[in-house]
């Protein structure tokens, strides 16, 4: 208790940036809230908040958990942008602009928002001119489960790594942009029995519960999975007794994973030019036909700096991978803004991941790659062969693949157009030796 007490003030201190210091004279509002159940509101609510004011509540609860936000009214200055009156919403730390979850103004009520980790802060930002009559919201700590909005993130069971308790129920929505798929995979995964009607985890396609899925337990996980639509829901259940170690697994959506199977094309971080979010993996994989190689050009890179003390990228990175999991051969891991040499695949799959921490974003990174077919010379002292394969030139016809004069035209052999010359044919000249 005494450990947990001393981590959790060194925590407040760390995180809590002057209370007040933009307040208006006179009006007291924010602060540091650390009970497991809560309510903020802006100043005078319900009546007209005042002019240029500045409120900032830092939520922190027990580590291990996460903090649930809801609104229960809002009603601010509307804007397009929301430039004059907001509340912003931060997985963490305010004002570092990687854990924003959110910035909303207008009278639309804000949906329910999720920490990743056990804190959350919450601004209130008046202008000069116009006020309504504020928000009012309540926060309470969740053993697990929640609406989960980030682009990316971790879900475990609870009190993982250790054992979970019995009588355990938890649901995660996973939600993300309209449009966009959810990408979700079990890295670890250890409960009750291989019976599952025990202890089991259940990965519902939608938000829906009502249609039939398979129930996961013992050691069975399950498989990788990416949605039909943009949300997903994760249902973890124990019963009264024996547990295990439970589960992590991480999830990613939108701009945070990918797949791309055409010849050329470009990969950014998310949110590229303005900065990246904290705490997010994310995978780009690059799949191309069989034949294929991938060149890779760094065209932009500008991630947190390297640790000082290790000299290693231990906080924010990009990887790149030697085929389609992270278990293929690393060719490179990169941070800070040094731009690194153009880089070439050995076969046809190259995976992208950035990695970031809980603090400290930069602009990200911007990549180009185009998938090329390497064309084979070789020759002996009287005459040479040129392999081209077929899929490398498809806008060609055979015709027109000729070497010197349209008379010394491809053969087709097999997927390959094949020059077979000698070195005096085709406008090509003998090799002189000169005295
Ligand atoms: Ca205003
Ligand atoms: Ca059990
Ligand atoms: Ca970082």
């Amino acid at each position: 208790m005494q450990h947990f007490l001393c981590k959790f003030i060194f925590m407040i201190s760390m995180l809590w940036e002057a209370p007040g210091v933009h307040a208006r004279k006179g009006v007291k509002c924010g602060g540091v809230l650390s009970a497991d159940v809560g309510h903020l509101s802006s100043p005078n609510f319900p009546r007209v908040y005042p002019p240029y004011t500045e409120c900032s509540w830092l939520i922190v609860v027990l580590e291990g958990s996460t903090v649930q936000l809801t609104f229960q009214e809002f009603n601010l200055e509307y804007h397009d942008t929301c430039e004059y009156d907001y509340v912003k919403v931060y997985n963490g730390a305010s004002r570092d602009e990687g854990n924003l979850l959110g910035t909303f103004c207008g009278s639309k009520l804000p949906p329910n928002l999720t920490s990743s980790w056990h804190v959350l802060s919450v601004i209130f930002h008046s202008d000069k001119h116009v006020g309504s009559s504020g928000f009012s919201a309540t926060y309470r700590k969740h053993i697990c489960g929640g609406v989960l909005t980030s682009l990316s993130g971790m879900i475990t069971s609870p009190d993982y790594p250790d054992n979970y308790p019995n009588n355990a129920e938890c649901h995660w929505l996973i939600s993300a942009a309209p449009h966009s798929k959810i990408h979700l995979v079990f890295t670890d995964f250890q409960l009750e029995s291989q019976e599952c009607n025990f202890d089991y985890v259940a990965v519902f396609n939608g938000s829906s519960q009502e249609e039939q899925v398979t129930h996961y337990c013992g050691i069975t996980k399950p498989p990788d999975t990416t949605s039909s639509s943009n949300e997903l829901l994760v249902v973890f259940k124990s019963d009264f007794n024996i547990g295990g170690r439970g589960f992590k697994a991480y999830f990613s959506s939108g701009e945070c994973q990918d797949v791309f199977t055409v010849v050329k094309g470009n990969i950014t971080s998310p949110r590229y030019p303005e900065m990246y979010p904290n705490n997010i993996i994310c995978q780009w994989n690059i799949q191309l036909p069989q034949g294929f190689r991938i060149k890779l050009f760094f065209r932009d890179l500008e991630l947190e700096e390297m640790n000082s003390l290790t000299e290693a990228c231990d906080y924010d990175y990009l990887a790149v991978y030697d085929g389609q999991s992270p278990s293929d051969k690393l060719l490179g891991k990169w941070c800070g803004t040094k731009l690194p040499a153009p880089l070439i695949s050995n076969k046809n799959n190259l995976l992208l991941v950035l990695v970031t921490d809980r603090d400290t974003a930069n602009k990200g990174f911007s990549v180009s790659y185009i998938g090329m077919v390497p064309i084979n010379v070789s020759c002996t002292r009287t005459d040479f062969h040129i392999q081209v394969p077929i899929q490398s030139v498809p806008q060609l016809e055979r015709s027109h693949i000729y070497l010197g004069t349209p008379a010394c035209a491809a053969q087709l052999s097999g997927s390959n157009y094949k020059i077979y010359a000698r070195f005096d044919t085709c406008g090509t000249e003998p090799q002189v030796t000169e005295k």
